[in-house]
């Protein structure tokens, strides 16, 4: 009895041991795995479109993104949208795959809760526009981007846009819809799921510290139950 007893605490020590051994690696592999999420998510950029005062401007309108950064449109009233256009030929779709988010109306003088995103998957020039009436011809247009060079410059963009007719894309598509309320800011830019992601692993860490702790309590237990037996 007592025999058996005995083996039984060797063969669940090693048990243990191997318990917190997985436990430790299953908390690297998780912190990892957030680490990776949160590079390819990357910063957020913040672009107004239009703000409070219903001017004709996307806030920021010049932006550096990285290859997995999002922007993030917020549109105010009383009617704008964003569309991809191409430097060569302002206030007009690049192609047939160009984003745009359609025409998006707003009351009020806050931002509609209605939101529009884009991944930023390559270093290449992004240029846009809004394709309402003649907002792009009156400045309403925007670069992410553009050449370091400086051959190709908003400032160029928007000169030629001043004598361009607007052509509205026919498709409605490219960007990610989401409201506002789940988004993670409405202020100028954020470092995205970055704290989150960190506090999810953190806390992922103390769970499996936690779960070897009643897994070496309960051996423990187990053996000594067997022994009074
Ligand atoms: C955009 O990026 C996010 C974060 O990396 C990802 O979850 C989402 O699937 C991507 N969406 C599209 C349409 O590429
Ligand atoms: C449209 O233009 C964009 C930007 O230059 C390019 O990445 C994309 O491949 C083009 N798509 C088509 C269907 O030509
Ligand atoms: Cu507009």
């Amino acid at each position: 009895m007592h025999f058996t007893t005995l083996s039984l605490i060797f063969s669940a020590v090693p048990l243990a041991l191997a318990q917190y051994g997985d436990s430790g690696s299953s908390t690297t592999t998780s912190a990892a795995a957030a680490a990776s999420q949160t590079s390819s998510s990357g910063p957020l950029h913040v672009v107004k479109v239009s703000n409070a005062n219903g001017d004709l401007t996307f806030t920021p309108n010049d932006i550096q993104a990285a290859v997995g950064d999002q922007v993030e449109f917020h549109f105010y009233g009383p009617k704008h949208s964003v569309a991809q256009s191409s430097f060569a030929k302002p206030c007009a779709p690049v192609n047939s795959s160009a984003f745009f988010s359609g025409p998006i109306t707003t009351s009020g003088t806050t931002a509609n809760t209605e939101i529009f995103t884009l991944n930023v998957t390559s270093t290449a020039a992004i240029w846009f526009y809004c394709s309402v009436a003649s907002h792009c011809a009156s400045g309403m247009s925007g670069v992410i981007n553009a050449p370091s060079d400086g051959s190709k410059t908003l400032a160029m963009y928007q000169s030629s846009a001043k004598t361009a007719t607007s052509t509205i894309p026919s498709t409605v598509q490219g960007l990610i819809q989401g409201t506002l309320s789940s988004s993670t800011t409405s202020s100028a830019t954020s470092s995205g799921a970055s704290p989150s992601a960190t506090k999810s692993a953190g806390v992922e860490a103390r769970g499996g510290v936690k779960w070897t702790v009643v897994a070496i309590t309960g051996v423990v237990a187990a053996a000594f139950g067997s022994l009074i037996v």
